[in-house]
């Protein structure tokens, strides 16, 4: 049976209490008072003692209560009538909850209490649906505190679990650590390896490398000078064996002046102020001064470029050398090797440490959600709340998730702070806030979304049950003023 009591501040009571009070709720329908006054406020108003109104502003006679005239500022001489618009009739509801109704709702045709004693002179038809809504209650009560009960006790299996689950964390968080220190001088000494074997590594590869810049920097310069005698005969034309002033002149892109026509005087410093050169002076003096102007008269030239040929590549590593490669290559994989392996570590020690540092309740009954992501899905929307980690929502029928932020903290009020779940910092909204959801727990045997909703854009809500919030003897772990 459940009843209002204004004056035990609305906490609830024990079963043996409870049955009193129905008890004395019973007999308080025959204890003489009137209408629309609450078996509380009985000794305000006793029979034939002038009343005072309960705000004090005036005193009647007592036959003037109820007398469906409001003297009373506050409406408390017509408790039973509708004659004030601020009074409050009360219902006892023999068999369900007792309650206050605005006095105005007397006779007003509608039924407003269980009991009907608010309609009694208005002719509407009301029935007594007392009983049967107090059975009711009482049953929905009956099976919420069945529910609150199991739940708890699966709460007591999930703080153990969280118990032990918390002790191997941390072990296993010394061994990672023991771990790490040794993969640590693993790293340190491969790396001394490592650096050891690529020393005579880079040696023999420089002289190599070295080598073959010589190799073909001597192969360039016989190129270059074959190209020097093509041009040379290019340029005797008439194969006396000499470059002349002249024969220079015929290559107008060796003008040095910028007008277009090598002039004499060009010609002659050219050639090194003298006026011809046999092919040995060409070779040494003119060849360098004119090798990036000179356009040959040959489209073919009779000494192709070889670019990209065998001749540029450079040879294969000679064995010993290719030895010493691969004795560092080896150091070197074995050194990424371990410094991949300590990372792991690190990244494991680091998640265990962040796990461990997350406020899972005051006895760690909500550590077992950790990791886990549960899904409820809308006409529109997959929600995804994945606790101490994000919510999302994922549009139905394609397209991508969007974030309804990220774990931020315990938010319920003071003296109920593992009640709700904050998360924020979500995708950002048009115009709006980033995305946010409060998380709102409830009692039940199973962890499951149980409603979503979006009380103003991009502010989210979550309704979740968990049996992480039950407690015990209270069916839903929250605030509530019902018996
Ligand atoms: C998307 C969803 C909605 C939200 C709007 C705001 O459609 O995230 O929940 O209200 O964006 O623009």
């Amino acid at each position: 049976m459940a009843v209002r009591v204004a004056a035990l501040g609305g906490r609830s009571l024990g079963l043996g209490l409870l049955l009193l009070l129905v008890a004395a709720a019973a007999a308080a329908l025959e204890v003489k008072r009137p209408r629309g006054v609450s078996l509380q406020n009985r000794h305000f108003y006793e029979e034939n003692i002038p009343f005072t109104c309960l705000d004090g502003s005036k005193t009647i006679p007592f036959h003037e209560v109820n007398d469906d005239y409001c003297d009373c500022r506050d409406g408390s001489d017509e408790p039973g009538t509708s004659a004030c618009p601020n009074g409050s009739y009360h219902c006892s509801n023999a068999g369900h909850r007792s309650e206050y109704i605005p006095s105005s709702h007397v006779n007003d045709g509608i039924c407003d209490c269980c009991d009907t004693t608010d309609e009694y002179n208005s002719g509407a038809t009301c029935l007594n649906t007392c009983k049967e809504q107090g059975r009711k209650e009482r049953e929905n009560m009956q099976k919420m505190a069945e529910m609150a009960k199991e739940g708890f006790k699966l709460k007591q299996q999930l703080i153990e679990d969280a118990k032990k689950s918390r002790e191997d964390k941390q072990l296993k968080l010394a061994e990672l650590q023991k771990e790490k220190a040794n993969w640590e001088i693993q790293v340190e000494s491969l790396r001394t390896v490592k650096e050891a074997a690529e020393k005579p590594e880079q040696e023999a590869k420089d002289t190599h490398k070295n080598a073959w810049d010589e190799v073909q920097a001597a192969h360039n310069l016989e190129k270059n000078k074959a190209k020097a005698d093509e041009t040379f005969k290019e340029l005797d034309d008439n194969e006396d064996g000499f470059i002349t002033m002249n024969e220079i002149q015929t290559h107008p892109e060796l003008d040095s002046d910028g007008d277009g026509v090598v002039s004499e005087q060009e010609a002659e410093t050219l050639l090194g102020g003298v006026s011809q050169v046999d092919v040995a002076s060409f070779q040494e003096v003119v060849w360098a001064g004119i090798q990036d102007k000179y356009k040959s008269e040959n489209r073919q030239s009779h000494v192709p470029e070889k670019e990209g040929t065998e001749e540029d590549k450079m040879p294969a590593y000679d064995e010993e050398t290719q030895v010493l490669i691969d004795v560092a290559e080896k150091a070197r994989n074995e050194f990424s090797e371990a410094e991949k392996s300590l990372k792991e570590v690190e990244t494991s020690i680091g998640s265990i440490e962040k796990e461990l540092l997350v406020d899972f309740g005051p006895d760690g009954e909500y550590a077992y959600m950790f990791d886990q992501c549960y899904e409820m899905t809308t006409n529109e929307y997959v929600y995804k709340l994945c606790p101490f980690n994000k919510v999302a929502q994922k549009p139905k029928h394609g397209g991508s998730e969007t974030s309804l932020g990220v774990w931020s903290s315990w938010a319920g009020p003071d003296n109920n702070k593992f009640s709700v779940m904050k998360y924020d910092h979500g995708t950002g909204c048009w115009q709006g806030p980033n995305r946010s959801t409060m998380v709102k727990l409830s009692c039940g045997r199973e962890t499951m979304v149980l409603s979503t909703s979006e009380p103003s854009r991009c502010e989210y809500l979550m309704e979740f049950s968990t049996p992480a919030f039950c407690q015990e003897g209270v069916h839903d772990g929250g605030d509530h003023d019902e018996l």
